[in-house]
């Protein structure tokens, strides 16, 4: 089934916030940022501004009524700055004019005086600075201190990753009205209704029925609006609040990148030890994560940083730290992979490591430890349905690895200053949210009397296709034409307290819900047919393209027939579910449970040309296979696989944030921050998808398909690698991420750092 947004898409029909009609009366807002990342405010003068044309008001901390705090996992982030700026761009006001030009005009007429204090721009100078989120945690299997004088090899390292700039195609965008009784109802571009509705309730000291959010779709998200959609709804809120007139605030790219919190860059110490036949006995690894100066969501990605940490391997003597340290810079949230990304390079980073310092292809350390079923992860789970040498083999016969290997060897003989790199990266991704309680979903269900039905639930359409999957899991069930299926909005007063779309589980969650609403709804049918047909069994009765059949044989009910019937009998069309995941616990005393409903595999083959003379590269080839299950909507999870790898392979080659000693995001527009495009799209890209047994917990057998392809972009950062070895065979390895241009050539030329 296509896409059902696709057509409306294309034509510019899809309503995005930034799309619904103004509102008489409607006030813009503009929002104010510290123009320092550490400091006291001495003073804010708004007296200019507020005499600007058009100008209606200029709202401080101190006219929030309710709590100015809106961390949502730790009480540390202030919706206003009131005396203490923590980074550039931190909001200190918000103008709201008669448009949107003279709110931006009368902010620039704002003036600040801030006492400056140093700003820590970096984790490691964080941790040594003690200035930290939360306390640090351990995951530990077997003894790691036992295990290393049994080691043939110890390597130690370092690696880093960079940030990510979300690029969401729509910026973060609300439009607030004043509603009935002093409340607030908020169209806003966030994947998680339940925060922003807390966020709000908890400014405006409302409670959260005086708050109604509704979240029609997004223009992507990737994460960027998991938690961090919150402070802008607030404030578009707190304004039509107070002055009772409707709010918008739409971000222009530059404030959104400025002043939104991006993928956490992470530094790592590695130390790993191998025996004789390259088996790794003991991995030991400290995380710095880069949390910025507000808690947001890192306590959870650093989790996931935790939970990631050996990657697609199994060690059998494992001890991994992560620290999430509190720098001044904008709070760093939730992006595609969740802090997964990051301890996966680590580990390909030390493993790449050791390859080099023993003269073997890293490929015989990958494969020789790969994790099999029954193999315990250092969380305590078992693995289970486990894939990783099924991907690695198949991925190796059915691309012909040996061949492209020779062409490789082939071509690097042949060229001088040309060299060419394969990677292979294998992918072990858990999918359900690591914080238990948040994997739940629900859904609302009405089948109206001509026979179509209404689906609304708990999941945000942010352009991975949830919409048609919850189409197809509700026409399936039904067995009823999708056509007859409308999925509308993400609605607090329709489905509450949904958890965010996140952690890829949208669709299970909320996909499950819908089916389980109706079969609600079917088991009634039944009743209702039964009784009509003169049928005591009511389990005798069946549903097939829209022709409801008894034991098998079609009847003359139809849907709509039987549609009139429950009307007539007074049995309810309408079913509100609930689904929650079965199985999953975790233990954080002991840091062990069964935290994930299953994992993702996968395996990709990369090679990457480098041209030594000028240190720029081309991706020639992605051939990778991916574990989907079995797939609901093939089209679907190979748009999503496709854009995964492009938005990884941006990750760990391209796109690179600086930000200078001050705090300052120097590359912080879309005119100097490199987003991959389509030259830089793998010239030659197939996905083979591994078409597996269902996954029972899986929607439909479907596997979660959001996040985890993102990650076959760290063997694009491995080629390189390898070809920059092909050209310099003692290259020191500094494996450090993203492997922009500059860096190739800086690594292949080391001398030419040295001064004259
Ligand atoms: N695909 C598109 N087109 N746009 C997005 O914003 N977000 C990704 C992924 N795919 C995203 C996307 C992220 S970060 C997640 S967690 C999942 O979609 C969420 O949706 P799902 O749970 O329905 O897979
Ligand atoms: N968000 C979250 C996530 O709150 N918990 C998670 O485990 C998670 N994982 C991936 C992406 N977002
Ligand atoms: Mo995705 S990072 O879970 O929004």
């Amino acid at each position: 089934m296509k896409n059902i947004d696709a057509a409306i898409h294309v034509r510019g029909e899809s309503l995005f916030v930034n799309d619904l009609p103004v509102l008489e009366g409607t006030l813009f807002g503009a929002v104010f940022g510290s123009p320092a990342a550490h400091g006291r405010i001495r003073s804010v003068d708004c007296s200019a501004a507020l005499a600007c044309e058009g100008v209606v008001a200029i709202l401080r901390a101190g006219d929030i009524p309710g709590e100015n705090q809106i961390g949502s996992i730790l009480p540390d982030e202030e919706l206003l700055a009131d005396r203490d700026v923590h980074y550039r761009g931190m909001p200190i006001a918000l103008v709201l004019a008669r448009t949107e030009d003279l709110a931006l005009r009368a902010r620039k007429r704002i003036r600040v005086d801030i006492e400056p204090l140093p700003p820590l721009v970096s984790a490691r100078q964080a941790h040594a600075a003690g200035s930290f989120i939360c306390p640090a945690r351990t995951f530990t299997l077997g003894a790691v201190e036992a295990a290393w004088p049994d080691c043939a090899h110890i390597v130690e390292g370092r690696a880093d990753m960079g940030g990510q700039e979300h690029v969401y195609l729509e910026t973060q965008a609300s439009y607030a009205c004043p509603a009935e009784h002093g409340g607030i109802m908020l169209r806003t571009s966030t994947q998680a209704t339940r925060y922003v509705q807390r966020g709000v309730a908890r400014v405006l000291g409302l409670p959260m029925h005086k708050i109604e959010v509704d979240t029609n779709r997004l223009g992507g998200g990737f994460g960027g609006k998991e938690d961090q959609a919150t402070p802008w709804a607030c404030l578009a809120a707190l304004g039509a609040h107070l002055l009772r007139k409707p709010v918008k605030l739409v971000l222009s790219r530059a404030d959104d990148i400025l002043m939104t919190g991006k993928r956490h860059p992470y530094s790592f110490d590695f130390k790993l030890g191998l025996d004789r036949d390259l088996k790794i006995l003991g991995y030991e690894l400290t995380a710095y994560q880069d949390a910025g100066a507000c808690s947001d969501v890192s306590p959870a990605v650093m989790e996931r940083t935790l939970f990631h940490a050996t990657g697609s391997y199994f060690i059998p003597n494992a001890r991994i730290t992560c620290h999430s340290c509190r720098t001044h810079l904008p709070p760093n949230t939730a992006f595609r992979g969740f802090g997964a990304p990051q301890a996966m390079f680590a580990m390909e980073a030390a493993i790449m490591k050791a390859a080099a310092a023993l003269g073997v292809d890293p490929a015989a350390i990958q494969r020789r430890n790969l994790i099999r079923e029954g193999d315990e992860f250092p969380y305590g789970q078992i693995a289970a349905g486990c894939r990783a040498v099924q991907c690695w083999e198949t991925a190796g016969a059915r691309f012909g690895l040996e061949r492209m290997r020779d062409e490789v060897a082939a071509f690097n003989r042949d060229n001088a200053l040309f060299k060419r790199g394969l990677s292979i990266f294998p992918l072990c991704f858990g999918v359900s949210f690591t914080k238990t309680s948040l994997n739940q979903g629900r859904a609302l269900v009405h089948v109206y009397l001509d026979g179509s039905v209404s689906v609304s639930t708990g999941v945000i359409e942010m352009g991975q296709g949830v919409n048609t999957k919850v189409v197809q899991a509700v026409a399936r069930t039904f067995a009823i034409a999708p056509g007859r299926v409308t999925v509308h909005s993400s609605n607090t007063t329709r489905v509450a307290n949904a958890s965010p779309t996140a952690a890829s589980t949208g669709a299970d969650l909320n996909g499950r819900a819908a089916i389980l609403a109706c079969e609600a709804i079917l088991a009634r049918m039944r009743t209702a047919a039964a009784q009509a047909l003169g049928e005591p069994d009511p389990g005798a009765i069946g549903l097939r393209d829209e022709v409801v059949l008894l034991r098998g044989e079609p009847t003359g009910l139809d849907w709509n027939r039987l549609v009139t019937l429950m009307d007539e009998s007074r049995l309810s069309l309408s079913e509100h579910a609930h689904y929650a995941t079965p199985v999953i616990h975790f233990d954080h005393a002991r840091e062990k449970g069964h935290p994930f409903s299953y994992h993702v595999y996968g395996n990709a083959l990369t090679v990457a040309t480098v041209d030594c003379l000028r240190g720029t590269y081309a991706i020639d080839q992605v051939k990778l296979v991916h574990d989907c299950g079995a797939s609901m909507n093939l089209d679907i999870d190979l748009g999503q696989i496709e854009g995964a790898l492009l938005q990884g392979i941006g990750l760990m080659t391209l796109e690179e944030l600086i930000y200078g000693p001050d705090g300052r995001n120097i590359y912080a527009s879309l005119s100097s921050y490199k987003v991959p495009d389509i030259h830089c799209a793998p010239a030659v890209l197939e996905v083979l998808p591994l078409d597996t047994d269902p996954d029972p917990l899986a929607l439909l057998g479907s596997k979660a398909v959001g996040e985890p392809p993102l990650m076959y972009g760290i063997g694009a950062y491995f080629a390189i690698l390898q070809a920059m070895r092909a050209f310099n065979p003692g290259l020191e390895l500094e494996l450090a991420a993203p492997l922009t241009p500059q860096r190739c050539l800086m690594s292949l030329y080391p001398e030419a750092r040295k001064p004259l």
